[in-house]
């Protein structure tokens, strides 16, 4: 559970990112415990006047967004979204993301793919020089399981089921997670281009060329990088 400080530095970054979106945005909702704040966020300016029409990253986000009262489109329907706002488990000054810690990374790839605009929102902790520190989650097919991990070992990753309340986690498309550590990862999009080649995997947590803007909140400061 986040302390109040985490919280508060949430709470920053959040209000920083929703300043880019404008009245009649489509705006990509991201999952996971800042984009909620946001997501709150945007609904307190909706009771002001702001319109926007949301596009869910998973189906937490989809009931959280519903019960605001904020109008969505259903993401297998949308093909441009202005503004997407998420969180992410790592980055890097160079804009390169490790994202899935939700297991909702197929679905916030999808919607960060059809972003114009994509923000990230995060803090300092998770700033990292190299990505890999954080174990890379992965979406797979479960009759392509064994396969899989066997190709996973074959790119020296160590890999783990992702469980849940001790049941094996099924995420929002009724596919696994496994979560591979490759150690530290000199070359992200690299490393990303292989997983891309093995069938079976429906998407990886490793975001390259997918951000515009990363917001992250450090000693009560928004610090802002841009390309
Ligand atoms: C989501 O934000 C996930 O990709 C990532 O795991 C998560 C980070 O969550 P939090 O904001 O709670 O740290 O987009």
């Amino acid at each position: 559970m986040a302390n109040d400080n985490q919280n508060l530095e949430k709470l920053a970054v959040a209000k920083a990112a929703i300043k880019f979106v404008k009245n009649n945005d489509v705006v990509g909702l991201g999952t996971g415990s800042t984009a909620t704040i946001a997501i709150k966020e945007l609904a307190k300016l909706m009771v002001n006047g702001l319109k926007i029409i949301g596009v869910p990253s998973s189906e937490a986000t989809k009931e959280l967004a519903a019960s605001l009262g904020i109008p969505l489109l259903e993401l297998g329907k949308v093909n441009s979204i202005d503004i997407s706002i998420d969180g992410a488990d790592e980055f890097t000054e160079n804009f390169e993301l490790i994202k899935g810690g939700g297991g909702a990374l197929f679905r916030e790839k999808i919607v960060a793919s059809l972003s114009k605009n994509r923000i990230i929102i995060t803090d300092s902790s998770k700033k990292v020089n190299n990505l890999g520190a954080f174990k890379v989650p992965i979406e797979v097919l479960p009759t392509a399981y064994q396969y899989v991990v066997d190709q996973l070992e074959k790119l020296e990753g160590s890999v783990t089921l992702r469980y849940k309340d001790d049941k094996i986690f099924i995420t929002d498309n009724l596919n696994y997670i496994v979560d591979v550590d490759f150690g530290l990862i000199d070359y992200p999009e690299k490393l990303g281009v292989a997983l891309n080649q093995i069938d079976g995997i429906l998407a990886h947590g490793i975001f390259i060329k997918l951000t515009t803007t990363i917001l992250m909140a450090k000693d009560g400061n928004v610090i802002t990088y841009s390309k």
